[in-house]
């Protein structure tokens, strides 16, 4: 049996060899990392044997969002507050499946940071073996460390954040994230249980001819919306010919391959509420984050009318319509939304 290499290297490594500049290699950012990935270590385990332990279906509950809580949502949103409010690094939390923001028990040490995430997107997936994710963005608190943070210091426009990135829980469970220096994937070991680098400096390419979107929503879209999917079919797009579809319905899986494809994903704004019409991704725990690595990764992220890393949040889960991958897609979808 091959031996494999002896010059792997993981997470905590490359950002301490590779990183040094960043502010974020500090050990405090250190040790959040160290409890994400621990995090994620423990999802993993789950996920994995996700037909075999009493974790399919629904909780019965109903979140914050109006959708059923998978018993795997709840799992992972556990684990995560649990690990992360021990982290030492942050002084505040925001997670998909919480109401409100979850502040650090009084009890427990802090940092200067703040962690919004989604556990488990994806998760109505979870029952069918189909690839799940979490997403993360991490901030920094802007008053000083000494008073009380407010819970609206989470509302900061993505362009902020000093880290963002994903878990996804694939055929093999990866880590993909960026300190602003760059797009990196590692690939979890599971026989010595190490996320290690096997993906430095992603970019997206600009030749994909992919388009990803959930068609079914065709009858809900405005004419606009339904004109950029019709030229990504036919030859009036920026590849100047017809694309192939691909669309798992799982956003960290289907940025995964945008990323490593191009092309573009989007999730554009709906009529299904004609009184509210409104995009589904959530702009802090899932747009913002995925739009930080897009830009880091030489692509873009748009909300149709601007750059998402530019929008200030109002409310912690607001929606946000989100086109993202390959800057001359997101540039063309632009135009098109922009043309009416
Ligand atoms: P979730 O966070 O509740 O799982 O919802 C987000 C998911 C994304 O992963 C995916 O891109 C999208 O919802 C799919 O929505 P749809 O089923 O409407 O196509
Ligand atoms: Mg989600």
């Amino acid at each position: 049996m091959e031996a494999g290499s002896t010059k792997q290297i993981t997470v905590v490594e490359h950002l301490l060899l590779h990183q040094k500049k960043s502010p974020a290699a500090t050990g405090k950012f250190t040790q959040l990392l160290y409890d994400l990935i621990l995090a994620a270590k423990l999802i993993t385990r789950s996920v994995n044997k996700a037909g075999l332990l009493d974790v399919l279906g629904g909780t019965g509950e109903v979140n914050v969002q109006g959708e059923n809580v998978q018993k795997l949502d709840e799992y992972a949103n556990q684990v995560l507050i649990h690990r992360l409010e021990r982290s030492g690094a942050l002084c505040l939390m925001a997670s998909e499946e919480n109401p409100e923001p979850i502040s650090i028990p009084s009890h427990l040490p802090k940092g200067d940071y703040i962690l919004v995430f989604d556990p488990l997107d994806g998760s109505s997936n979870i029952d069918v073996n189909i690839n799940v994710g979490t997403i993360f963005s991490i901030m920094r608190r802007k008053s000083a460390s000494t008073s009380e943070v407010n819970p609206n210091e989470l509302l900061q426009p993505g362009y902020q954040q000093v880290a963002a990135g994903y878990f996804l829980y694939g055929p093999s469970t990866m880590m993909v994230y960026s300190t602003g220096q760059g797009v990196h994937g590692f690939t979890l070991d599971p026989s010595v249980g190490e996320f290690l680098l096997s993906h430095p400096n992603m970019t997206i390419p600009n030749s994909g001819a992919i388009y990803s979107v959930n068609e079914g929503n065709h009858a809900y879209w405005d004419a606009p919306t339904r004109r950029i999917v019709e030229s990504f079919k036919a030859h009036d797009n920026p590849q100047k010919k017809p694309y192939s579809t691909r669309y798992v319905g799982s956003l960290v899986a289907d940025f995964h391959r945008t990323l490593q494809y191009g092309g573009v994903f989007m999730y554009p704004l709906d009529h299904k509420n004609p009184e509210a019409p409104r995009g589904k991704l959530r702009l802090l725990c899932e747009a913002s984050p995925l739009a930080f690595l897009a830009e880091q990764a030489g692509g873009a992220a748009s909300s149709g009318t601007g750059r998402i890393l530019e929008i200030v949040p109002e409310k912690l889960h607001q929606r946000v319509p989100l086109y993202i991958g390959a800057k001359a897609d997101v540039a063309f979808a632009e135009a098109q939304l922009r043309q009416g």
